[in-house]
């Protein structure tokens, strides 16, 4: 390996970088260092794609839980079920050619077992998700009770537009922000009412009930001076309250006493936004259960389906006293599933895959 220093100006690693090419040398493929340390096995897939995961992770959980990938603990994981397998596999190979009463070779409860713990390993991917693409969180109520202040208050920036006219938003306005931790997909929205509206609120206030039904969460904003009107009674039966957080703004402007599940919050004096912070985290905490480090992605997720299914049908098998074979055939798909988690087993294409969303140099 040969490391070059030379002055930072692009005409200068431009003509460097020429002379290797016409000397027989190419430029990197993208993601192809850790391509080749995959190919060397000094890491295994999981390990390559929590590299992409750190160096996309915007919040210090996401960054954790990538760490924690890439230190080995999922493939460890994964290894340890698939040897499990691997075990029965070769019991039932080994009595192939001596058909015995299959029960006392395997017994379903065996493979059982390992189903519980592919499940357990995929319900991890809800945090994952989590930590990779965060979570929604879309902020509704009626006009000018403060939705937009409140989006800038969390971004810490002016980015939406404020003023005390009806229906300034009209549009919904998304940010990604960081609450202790947690990446969250911030949704500022048209304001809904009842009035007549024109043809450009009424597709605004479209958008909002969208973002309402999409969003894990609603910060549902009402205002100090008339909290819980008809107005917002009206938007509260449209939405799905499960997911509400109920916000009462403008405290400022009547003294307010918040009861029992409510945030009273002063926007201008910027109080209660700890404890609106607090409600956040816990209902991020009742939605994804919190883990010390990282959960699976779509594509583990969707490889321990097909492992989890080829061994259920496996353990039927064994019930229902098929044979030997046809339990081997099931048992033996769930093994390479697993495997294809992290690359044992799969094809050139999946791995490509992987390493086309890295960048050149990695
Ligand atoms: N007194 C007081 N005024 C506030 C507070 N928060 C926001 N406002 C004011 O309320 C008015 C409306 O604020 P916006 O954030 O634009 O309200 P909105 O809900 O986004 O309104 P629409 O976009 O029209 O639906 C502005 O004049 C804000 O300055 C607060 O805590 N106290
Ligand atoms: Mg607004």
């Amino acid at each position: 390996m040969v490391e070059i220093s030379c002055h930072g100006s692009p005409q200068i690693v431009k003509e460097i970088i020429e002379i290797f090419i016409e000397n027989g040398g190419r430029l990197a493929g993208r993601g192809e260092f850790t391509k080749r340390a995959f190919i060397n096995g000094k890491l295994d897939l999981t390990q390559a794609e929590a590299i992409i995961d750190l160096i996309e992770a915007k919040t210090e959980k996401s960054a954790s839980s990538a760490r924690s990938q890439l230190m080995g603990e999922l493939k460890r994981l994964i290894e340890g079920i698939r040897e499990k397998v691997k075990q029965i596999l070769m019991k039932i190979e080994a009595t192939l050619d001596f058909p015995d009463d299959i029960e006392e070779i395997v017994s379903p409860e065996e493979i059982k077992k390992i189903i519980s713990e592919i499940d357990d390993t995929i319900k991890t991917s809800k945090y994952g998700k989590l930590v990779r693409e965060g979570i929604s969180l879309a902020i509704i109520g009626r006009p000018n009770v403060g939705k937009s202040s409140l989006l800038n208050l969390l971004l810490k920036d002016e980015r939406a537009i404020v003023a005390d006219i009806p229906g300034t938003t009209r549009d919904t306005i998304e940010e990604q922000i960081n609450v202790r931790g947690y990446l969250i997909n911030l949704v500022d929205t048209a304001g809904l009412h009842n009035l007549e509206v024109g043809a450009v609120e009424s597709m605004g206030m479209n958008r909002t009930r969208a973002a309402a039904s999409e969003a894990d969460i609603i910060l549902f904003v009402c205002e100090a001076t008339d909290p819980f009107n008809n107005d917002d009674n009206r938007i509260l039966s449209s939405i799905d309250v499960k997911k509400a957080i109920y916000v009462v703004n403008k405290t400022d402007l009547r003294g307010y006493q918040a009861k029992e599940g409510e945030v009273g919050l002063s926007i201008v004096n910027r109080i209660g936004i700890v404890e609106l912070e607090d409600r956040i985290v816990e209902k991020i905490e009742n939605i994804v259960e919190p883990r010390e480090y990282g959960g699976i992605n779509e594509r583990q997720k969707e490889r321990l389906i097909v492992a989890e299914n080829a061994l259920k049908r496996g353990a039927a098998g064994i019930n229902a006293k098929a044979t030997l074979e046809m339990i081997a055939i099931d048992i033996k798909e769930g093994f390479d599933a697993l495997g294809e988690i992290t690359g044992q087993e799969g094809t050139e294409e999946v791995i490509a895959g992987i390493f086309d969303r890295f960048c050149v140099g990695k």
